[in-house]
């Protein structure tokens, strides 16, 4: 059995996250393994602070980009893969040991995983979620602040500074490569629905 890999990427608060929960939501457990880029991110220590001394954590810098190829390449081969879950560096959150399990769908998700060209050379299907900025802002603010615990003047800082800028260089120009460009303005249930017909169809032929 060979797994079949989607890619996942867009700009931050696009959609993806939720995107791929209605794909997760359509299939059994056994039937797809989703690995996150989120579980990558380096260390605060690690992590490079800008000119304000503030942490950037829009750069593919932060990323264990070796290590996240690694362990695909290892549900590829189907192995078993550990690694810690990231809190977001929240405090009141004690990160457990996420395990990943092979399976027929394996679902690559992040704002950087087209850039990685070790990351994109293993899809199979590369999907692009696309928002407007000031939808993407909107639930940014919305998303920071009841998750993350990012107060506003942080979020809006970062999406000037960090967010926008990495948008620009290092996710839009991969927009052109992606297979399925989704929509996510206003809705994106008629795109998922595609999206998940077409893998039920690869599950069911392997
Ligand atoms: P998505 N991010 C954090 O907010 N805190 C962290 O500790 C690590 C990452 C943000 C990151 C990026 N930038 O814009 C976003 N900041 O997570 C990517 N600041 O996640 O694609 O779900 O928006
Ligand atoms: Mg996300």
């Amino acid at each position: 059995m060979k797994p079949y890999i989607v890619g996942i990427t867009g700009g931050s608060a696009s959609g993806k996250t939720s995107f791929l929960k209605g794909i997760l939501n359509a299939f059994a457990p056994h039937e797809i393994c989703l690995i996150s880029q989120d579980n990558y991110y380096l260390s605060l220590d690690q992590i490079a602070v800008d000119d304000q001394g503030i942490h950037n954590f829009d750069v593919p810098e932060t990323i264990d980009h070796h290590l996240y190829a690694q362990h695909i390449e290892q549900l590829r081969q189907g192995l078993t893969v550990q690694q810690r879950e990231y809190t977001f560096n929240n405090p009141d959150i004690i990160p457990q040991l996420l395990t990943f399990t092979p399976a027929p769908i394996i679902v690559v998700e992040g704002i950087f995983v087209f850039h990685f060209r070790e990351l994109a050379d293993q899809m199979d299907l590369k999907i692009f979620i696309d928002a407007k900025n000031s939808i993407k802002l909107e639930r940014r603010v919305k998303r920071d602040a009841e998750e993350r615990g990012y107060d506003l003047d942080d979020v809006m800082y970062r999406w000037k500074y960090h967010v926008k800028p990495t948008y620009k260089q290092f996710i839009k120009p991969y927009r052109a490569e992606a297979d399925i460009v989704i929509p996510n303005n206003i809705h994106y249930q008629k795109g998922l629905d595609v999206v998940i017909s077409f893998l039920k169809a690869k599950v069911a032929n392997q």
